[in-house]
């Protein structure tokens, strides 16, 4: 992740702020045309933050929202995320970011950046001669000639004692409001106008998702059933990995419904003996691979995933792989299959393994160095008392560590 930092001061500074919901290409067009067209060293990206008292449920969080703009400016040379109006739980002014911007790097020089449509309200903005005062207006317009822009710009420079620059770019016509509406609609056919990274981050997380659950058994009744088959001991190291990995997907933002039903149906099969297992997999026709049989326990994963789908309705795919790659972890998981296998591990009821509470803190700051922990320990448990080691655990360990 690059932030803007002391480094980036003395510069010519653009800035692109929004809600980024989400961001698009026409975002990224209008920053490399501020960059080259005024000559700019940098553009950095400013997502706003929450605003006080306002809950947007249809919406994603800022966080989401700022780790989506984070992951795409990273891969462009000359372009940074800050934090400055996510960290303030205060309304955004933009006169205010760019006072506080002037306090933090008062070498700088700063281009804000809008689009033409703003430029039609920016009269009834909050100290506009301020916002003036503090930077130069960089206006983006789709046609280079309109007689209304040029004429507003023509009032406004006369009226705040400043300087507009006119952007001709190629600034494509994306709308955020239509991007989102369709990856409500039509799921994730939006690639041609998202950065690739924003649209990996999107996917990863789930953002703008319509998840069905109506198939699903209900939570209490997985549960009632789960303390009936499971052990005591069992049910309650279940419920730990359950809000562990409800934790988790707080932290990682991933849906906390599919954290919770992972978490639930994880060990459903874990009452089955070896013996069960096996025999289970034969009747069903689950493939049974070699170090499966010697290992037998480990089918407690395949069993579980077939229940999960056949006995509770769990039919999503993204649950299934959670509780299929719970105990040897696989190479490139999911972050939902992430939190399970490190939730498993971590859950406040575990308490023989070594490391337990340096791999607990780290869950929570870094999930992939997490997870190469969890399995280099494992691994070494397993060498210790002699075990067969499935490769998946192995490879597991070799792309993460
Ligand atoms: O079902 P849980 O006990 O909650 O946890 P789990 O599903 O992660 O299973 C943990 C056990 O599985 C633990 O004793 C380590 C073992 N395990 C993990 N990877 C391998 C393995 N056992 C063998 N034999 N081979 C493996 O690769
Ligand atoms: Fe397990
Ligand atoms: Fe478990």
């Amino acid at each position: 992740m690059k932030h803007a930092n002391k480094l980036n001061d003395g510069k010519k500074v653009g800035i692109l702020g929004g809600t980024f919901n989400p961001i698009h290409n026409g975002h990224i067009n209008i920053a490399k045309a501020a960059l080259t067209e005024c000559g700019l060293d940098e553009v950095w990206f400013i997502p706003n933050g929450c605003p006080p008292h306002k809950n947007i449920e249809d919406s994603i969080t800022a966080i989401s929202r700022y780790n989506m703009v984070s992951a795409t400016v990273s891969r462009e040379a000359n372009f940074y995320i800050n934090d400055i109006e996510l960290s303030s739980i205060d309304y955004n002014y933009t006169h205010i970011t760019l006072l506080k911007l002037h306090e933090a790097f008062p070498n700088n020089s700063y281009y804000f950046i809008m689009g033409e449509d703003s430029l039609e309200l920016f009269g009834s903005w909050r100290k506009p001669e301020l916002i003036c005062q503090y930077a130069t207006i960089v206006v983006a317009t789709r046609s280079n000639n309109s007689t209304s822009i040029v004429n507003l710009i023509s009032d406004y420079s006369k009226k705040y004692n400043s300087k507009f620059i006119l952007l001709h770019c190629d600034y494509i016509d994306v709308s955020s409001t239509a991007l989102r509406n369709k990856m409500i609609s039509d799921g994730l056919d939006f690639e041609a106008k998202i950065p690739i990274e924003a649209s990996k981050y999107i996917h990863e997380h789930m953002l703008y998702e319509d998840i069905n659950y109506s198939k699903f058994a209900s939570y209490e009744d997985i549960k009632a059933d789960l303390s009936d088959i499971l052990k005591p001991t069992r049910y309650e190291h279940t419920m730990g990995v359950m809000f562990t990995a409800i934790n988790l997907g707080m932290r990682y933002d991933v849906p906390l419904e599919l954290c919770r039903y992972a978490g639930l149906l994880h060990d459903n099969a874990k009452s089955y003996t070896k013996e069960e297992l096996i025999k289970f997999c034969e009747e069903k026709g689950i493939a049974i691979t070699k170090s499966e049989y010697k290992a037998p326990h480990l089918l407690h994963c395949k069993v579980g995933a077939y229940i999960a789908e056949n006995k509770y309705n769990v039919d999503d795919v993204r649950i299934l792989n959670a509780i299929l790659n719970h105990t040897t972890g696989a190479p490139d998981m999911s972050l939902l299959e992430q939190i399970i296998f490190v939730a498993d591990y971590i859950e406040p009821r575990r308490y023989k393994a070594n490391r337990l509470s340096e791999i607990r803190a780290m869950a929570y700051y870094d999930i992939d160095i997490a997870t190469a922990m969890i399995l280099q320990d494992t691994i070494n448990y397993l060498k210790d008392i002699d075990a067969y080691i499935d490769e998946r655990t192995i490879n597991t360990y070799e792309y993460y560590k």
